[in-house]
């Protein structure tokens, strides 16, 4: 059935309680009730800690917890539960690979793989890991209308090559990525394959197995779940060869202790990487939010959000002053808008919009190499979509920035009157 937005609003309380266009969806998602009482239901019916407890409560927390794992590998496709492990968010899933894998395989002279779209998550920790290994972060840049450059980033591999991290869709400029193809010229070279799918698991069909990528990291906040509950995805082979990230409880079958040396072994997939009290409850909302988005069919939010986001692009290069980076070709991208009006800086135009009730983001959105490669000095203004947004609410973007064009016009003849 079509994704209707206007009946998914009625599900999401904010957005029924407070008159705001909300077009920050690439930040965060709003939450429908449906996730929001999956979790209070849990705090109020089974809250417990999880495997540490023979009793009752106990058991039905771990039980849930765990099957949140199962609809996890169900929505991405993964071959076990046992290959989702729950982390905080994108950036500590991506950090958990830097620092499990990386610190460990990499060696002098060997080379990462990344490039220029990517979020600060996805480059900061390669560079520290690199630089404390000696090995090298190499960068491919952009090719014909905002799309990678897939030439210069055959180029980038070669046998050095031990990592390609790349994100599947730019938070900034939607750009979607072939990661298949990416994760093949990986393997080629025997290296490994990181997508981080904080922008692509929430708007599309995402199939591990598909991909064939060794690691895919997303987000819970970003796709209706609660915050401070993430994803990392790792082919079981390779999640069983790392070494954990953190220690500590749970994360261990057994501590011996004889000869006044302590001996630890790690526990079974995932939670060998699953170190302390986890995220329980983010677990258990995150698990309904994927139910929530099954229920849609991820192919129904993609085709909405690309109708929504040809709609948008069509209007907003109808505006005259408007400066929109991002390929344009609407397959070939996500629902994540980014511009600029002529003669204002974005920080001004966020601000405009907010006192007309429209939440955009401005600045640098955690990929500031990607704007100095392109010479937006000051950043761009970003909309971005999901399932609840409406034409409407395009038009209120699109008027709204009619107006602050008028205003700014209106400005510039008053200096020139000066
Ligand atoms: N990777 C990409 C592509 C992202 O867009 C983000 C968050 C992250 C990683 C990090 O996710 P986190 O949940 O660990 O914070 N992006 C944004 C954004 O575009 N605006 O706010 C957060």
């Amino acid at each position: 059935m079509a994704l209707n937005p206007y009946e998914i609003r009625r599900d999401f309380p904010l957005l029924v309680k407070r008159r705001i266009v909300y077009l920050d969806n690439a930040a965060t998602s709003q939450k429908p009730r449906q996730v929001i009482e999956a979790m209070a239901k849990f705090y109020e019916e089974k809250y417990a800690n999880i495997h540490r407890g023979l009793h009752v409560l106990s058991r039905e927390a771990s039980e849930a917890y765990e099957e949140a794992h199962e609809v996890v590998a169900k929505f991405i496709d993964a071959k076990s539960w046992r290959e989702i492990v729950f982390v905080k968010n994108t950036t500590e899933a991506i950090n958990l690979v830097a620092y499990s894998w990386g610190l460990r395989e990499l060696r002098k002279g060997d080379e990462v793989v990344v490039t220029i779209m990517e979020h600060h998550s996805n480059l900061l920790p390669w560079v520290a890991i690199a630089k404390l290994k000696g090995a090298k972060l190499r960068i491919v840049e952009l090719g014909e209308d905002y799309t990678l450059n897939y030439e210069q980033l055959e180029e980038s591999i070669s046998e050095r090559t031990r990592v390609v991290a790349v994100t599947h869709v730019s938070n900034v400029l939607g750009t979607l990525n072939d990661v298949k193809r990416i994760a093949k010229l990986a393997h080629e070279v025997d290296a490994i394959c990181l997508v981080d799918g904080a922008q692509s698991v929430p708007h599309m069909p995402v199939n591990v197995r598909e991909i064939g990528c060794d690691f895919l990291a997303f987000s819970g906040h970003k796709m209706l779940g609660p915050t401070g509950i993430g994803v990392l995805y790792g082919r079981e082979e390779l999640l069983s060869e790392m070494e954990p990230f953190l220690y500590g409880g749970d994360m261990v079958r057994e501590v011996r202790y004889a000869g006044g040396a302590v001996r630890p072994s790690w526990n079974e997939l995932p939670w060998k990487f699953e170190a302390g009290t986890p995220n329980i409850v983010g677990g258990v909302g995150l698990a309904e939010a994927v139910r929530y988005l099954e229920r849609i069919g991820m192919d129904e939010v993609r085709r909405h959000e690309v109708e929504l986001t040809q709609y948008a692009l069509k209007r907003l290069r109808e505006l005259n002053g408007v400066e929109v980076y991002g390929p344009s070709k609407v397959e070939k991208r996500g629902g994540v808008i980014a511009f600029n009006l002529r003669g204002l800086d974005p920080h001004s135009v966020a601000a405009l919009l907010d006192e007309r009730g429209i939440a955009v983001r401005s600045g640098f959105h955690c990929a500031q190499p990607l704007h100095e490669y392109l010479g937006l000095v000051e950043g761009t203004v970003r909309a971005s979509f999901y399932i609840y947004n409406t034409r409407e609410d395009v038009d209120a973007l699109i008027n709204a920035l009619g107006k602050i064009l008028m205003l700014v016009e209106g400005r510039a003849s008053e200096i020139v009157g000066d």
